[in-house]
């Protein structure tokens, strides 16, 4: 049993610890951090502490694990399904990372680079591009999102298709594990054949199984010339179709793919200013396409402007544009990346991050719109995102006029099973790349085979045994 005495104490040793700069309990300092990106869950905190380095975290875990405190990672705060959201209970300290954001090294020899937890993912393209090397993963959050929320989410974003998701780059970490230990698995070996992969499992464990400190990532050559097109076109399957012919014509050229719906670009003209329609009329499918060549390759623009040609020839697109400068490039991206905040200022939606087979996604899609506007009326489907990886976001808005927060308390819960009912039905997974947090928990116990359910628990129940890492984020319990 613990006590308020207790905690008293633990807090004055945190305090001692980490100095004014490492610890606050300030109101003030703590509002920000207490409510999730999408102000939808609120909870609290007796104190947000901010080590400096490895040692001071383990140190932290060391003195929170005696005390039975729960700890609740963050970095940039901008996970999608409050992962990073402390319990309304209060119980619990914010051990934030940001404080950690040395850029260790960068090696274009090596194709790595070796960074703290707390550098946000912006910070890191520049790193690797002063050196003429890419970290090629990106997202719409990347000015906040930080390495370490990266790594705990396995995040993905809009070059999956090429490279994979953060899974994929992360060579090696640097973590301190719920009894206080670090692990160094830094040293970024291409074979290390040692069993359990403790590295990938820390990937995505949303800081339930401990904290990451450090992550050594994969880097690739920097772009030698890209090629950024926006295409109008009638379906998901013509949008499929045109990517299946890009990929024969460029190689392994094409990174991003991301469809775009109508009503998203409606909702970015409305909201976000300054954007402009990329094309002279509004089509009810868009695409995203980039492609892109290290220096030195073929400048993939010329195959792509030849299949774009082609699809216009034979009426499979209705209309197409290329960048002509980077900021054309910009300002198409802009347009595809802010869809998400012009969704949050239009009023909540009910949000489903969805993967299923590529193939599968076009008839996903249109079926899963039809079936959820039937069920529901008055909804309004927008699916946007990432196609080529086979995953949208397929997110459910209230019907126009009413009250979105009224309506999302009101019928969120039951919209959010239909949809994942069918995305079960269709062989898929209710989170693709956002992670179960606390919004999608009860979703996914409801709906996760036992047997992946039982090794999660037993995982989490042997290396955090207290329970005291994230708690009530991604493991339901039993
Ligand atoms: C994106 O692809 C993000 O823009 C956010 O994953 C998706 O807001 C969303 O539903
Ligand atoms: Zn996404």
């Amino acid at each position: 049993m613990t006590s308020a005495i207790e905690d008293t104490r633990l807090l004055d040793d945190l305090a001692a610890l980490l100095g004014p700069r490492g610890f606050t309990r300030d109101p003030a300092d703590l509002a920000p951090w207490l409510v999730d990106w999408r102000g939808r869950v609120r909870g609290a905190a007796l104190a947000l502490v901010s080590p400096a380095d490895a040692r001071q975290v383990a140190a932290v875990v060391t003195l929170a694990a005696a005390a039975e405190m729960p700890l609740v990672p963050q970095g940039g705060n901008t996970s999608m399904v409050a992962g990073a959201t402390p319990p309304a209970h209060g119980r619990a300290l914010i051990l934030s990372l940001r404080r950690m954001r040395a850029i260790r090294s960068v090696s274009a020899a090596d194709g790595v680079a070796i960074v703290e937890a707390g550098v946000p993912l912006q910070a890191l393209h520049e790193a690797a591009e002063a050196e003429g090397m890419r970290f090629p993963l990106s997202l719409a959050a990347k000015g906040s999102a930080t390495i370490g929320g990266l790594v705990s989410t396995n995040a993905g974003g809009t070059q999956v298709l090429r490279f994979g998701p953060m899974r994929a780059l992360v060579l090696g970490l640097e973590a301190v594990l719920p009894d206080g230990s670090v692990f160094n698995g830094l040293s970024a070996l291409r074979k290390d054949n040692r069993g359990y992969d403790l590295r990938q499992l820390l990937c995505g464990a949303e800081g339930t199984l401990g904290l990451v400190t450090a992550a050594a990532l994969r880097l690739v050559p920097a772009i030698g010339a890209r090629a950024v097109a926006w295409v109008g076109l009638d379906t998901p399957e013509a949008a499929l179709g045109l990517l299946r012919r890009l990929e024969a014509a460029t190689g392994a050229a094409v990174e991003s793919f991301e469809l775009v719906p109508a009503d998203a670009v409606d909702l970015v003209l409305r909201h976000i200013p300054g954007a402009r329609a990329p094309l002279r009329k509004s089509h009810r499918w868009n695409v995203l396409i980039e492609a892109t060549a290290p220096k030195g390759a073929p400048d993939p623009a010329e195959a792509m402007q030849a299949v774009l040609a082609a699809g216009l020839e034979d009426g499979s697109l209705a209309d197409a544009v290329i960048a002509a400068s980077e900021t054309q490039a910009e300002a198409l991206w802009a347009l595809r990346e802010t869809i998400s905040e012009a969704e949050r200022a239009d009023g909540v939606a009910a949000k489903h991050d969805v993967a299923v087979p590529v193939s599968a996604m076009p008839g996903f899609i249109t079926s899963g719109r039809a079936a959820v506007e039937a069920r529901f009326t008055g909804t309004r489907v927008i699916a946007f995102g990432h196609l080529g990886d086979g995953n949208v976001h397929f997110n459910v808005r209230a019907p126009a006029g009413a009250d979105a927060a009224a309506w999302l308390a009101e019928e969120g819960a039951a919209v959010n099973a239909y949809v994942h009912d069918l995305v079960v039905a269709a062989g898929g997974s209710i989170s693709a790349e956002h992670g179960i947090g606390q919004t999608k928990l009860a979703e996914y116990a409801r709906l996760a085979e036992p047997a992946r359910l039982a090794a999660q628990r037993a995982i989490k129940a042997a290396l955090d045994p207290r329970g005291l890492m994230n708690p009530g984020k991604l493991v339901p319990l039993a």
